[in-house]
């Protein structure tokens, strides 16, 4: 073994409710975003393959749940669909979700297995989005409530949770740049759908400190450095401006209960300034996590921008800052995503220096790949990219803790082959393939490595 890992250290992966459950049966749940949309705009999804089918965790968990251990889990993290345990998002709750996310941690708790349990991965209500959604403040009040219901339902079963995962994204994809239901172009939506998302991440804090005083709660970040194209001052405001608006939105009021100052003062100056109150900023100056998810897939690379902002365009923090490709990157072959490593070592060390050294776990990184059945050989997918991948981001969180970065645990993106929000089931990224036509389930190569990887706490 030439990488030990601290002992105690968590293996295993992430999933969502919206991309495993399915709703088929609905058993009671009520529509969300993602299911409305689907209905209306079936063209949008790939292959049309949506929301209602994901990968049927919801009929075969129980089944699915014995893939954990054969995979080498410690942890799992998966989420809450709110709008099966709530259909209007607030009111009645739907006992058949109770009953049914009870029975899934607790399989899940025989296992031995940790449990991560996240409120919200970008699936509101639709009940709730069509009152205006996280624009309107009475959202920030139902998801308060529905935290605290979760809390109270199965707070005996999961003693770790999650209040959001990558808030920015809804935020950039529902307000701005169009690629999530409301599809709006609406930058002064997006600055209060930011802060309104914050202030529930903060309340829901508290709500679980006063259920459980034992129990842990975090915020899921893709907390993806902007590296700049070169060392040319503008180049590096265009990368500090960049992190700002993508990391540090969330980043610092999570954790320092604050918004940077040169934030504040950017939205200020393009009149996005949130309606706020004295009493909400305190709530979230009191409530700050207990410890970080960190997403990683790939790197931000960004450059001074090259052409002047047409000013009667409504507002994007890309006004700052242009994407910018670097030369000879490494790339994912099997699809467009560039690949660095080094950028886990990167997060680490600004979360040790810049953030108190907080307890942090690598909640999500993983390597999608297209046509991912060419790779199967009597019977089996042979991911030896994955294995790769893996072992490379692995390599510098392991030089990054021997550097003093608080990292707990490396959850990879994802158990089983999952749907994804546009791309349903194009790009895979499972430790265990699912095959589409027979619905039968086998682990990968990577997954029997990676069982070894967590026996032997490295490799
Ligand atoms: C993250 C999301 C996940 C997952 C993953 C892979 O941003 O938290 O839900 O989907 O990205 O991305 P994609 O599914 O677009 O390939």
């Amino acid at each position: 073994i030439d990488y030990t890992f601290p002992q105690g250290f968590l293996w295993g992966s992430s999933t969502s409710a919206p991309q495993s459950e399915g709703t088929i049966p609905g058993d009671g749940k009520g529509l969300n975003n993602w299911d409305y949309w689907y209905s209306i705009d079936p063209d949008k999804f790939h292959n049309h393959i949506g929301p209602e089918k994901a990968a049927e965790f919801y009929q075969n968990y129980q089944e699915d749940i014995k893939f954990l251990k054969q995979t080498g889990h410690t942890v799992f993290r998966t989420s809450i669909q709110w709008a099966r345990l709530l259909p209007q998002g607030t009111g009645e709750v739907n006992q058949k979700a109770v009953e049914f996310y009870r029975d899934m941690f607790r399989r899940i708790n025989a296992e031995g297995v940790k449990l991560m349990i996240n409120l919200y991965h970008f699936d509101i209500p639709f009940a709730l989005e069509e009152q205006g959604g996280w624009e309107n403040k009475a959202t920030v009040k139902a998801y308060e409530e529905y935290a605290k219901i979760c809390f109270k339902e199965f707070g005996d079963l999961v003693d770790t949770w999650i209040t959001f995962n990558e808030p920015i994204v809804p935020v950039e994809c529902g307000y701005l740049y169009q690629y999530h239901y409301p599809c709006k172009v609406d930058p002064k939506a997006a600055v209060q759908v930011a802060y309104n998302t914050q202030l529930a991440s903060a309340l829901a804090v508290k709500a679980c400190h006063e259920a459980n005083p034992d129990h842990k709660i975090s915020i899921v970040l893709n907390l993806t450095p902007a590296y700049p194209r070169s060392s040319h001052p503008a180049d590096q405001k265009a990368a500090r401006i960049a992190e700002l608006f993508q990391a540090k939105s969330f980043l610092d009021p999570s954790v320092l209960g604050e918004y940077p100052k040169e934030l504040v003062e950017l939205v200020k100056k393009h009149d996005l300034t949130p309606d706020t109150t004295p009493e909400e900023l305190a709530i979230m100056k009191e409530n700050t996590v207990d410890f970080l998810g960190v997403n990683y897939y790939q790197p931000l690379r960004v450059a001074a921008p090259q052409y002047l902002a047409n000013p009667e365009s409504p507002f994007f923090p890309t006004v700052y800052y242009d994407h910018y490709q670097m030369p000879g990157r490494k790339m994912n072959p099997h699809r467009g995503w560039e690949i660095y490593e080094r950028g886990i070592y990167d997060i680490a060390m600004n979360l040790k220096e810049n953030y108190d050294n907080i307890e942090w776990i690598l909640t999500e990184n993983g390597m999608g790949v297209e046509g991912e059945e060419k790779f199967k050989v009597d019977g089996m997918i042979h991911d030896d990219y994955r294995i790769d991948f893996i072992k490379g981001h692995l390599k510098e969180l392991h030089r990054a803790i021997a550097d003093g970065a608080n990292c707990q645990g490396y959850l990879l993106w994802t158990f089983i082959d999952c749907w994804s929000w546009l791309n349903a089931f194009k790009n895979r990224y499972g430790l265990v393939e699912l095959d589409l036509k027979t619905a039968e389930k086998t682990i990968k190569k990577s997954g029997h490595w990676f069982k070894e990887l967590s026996d032997n706490n490295g490799f």
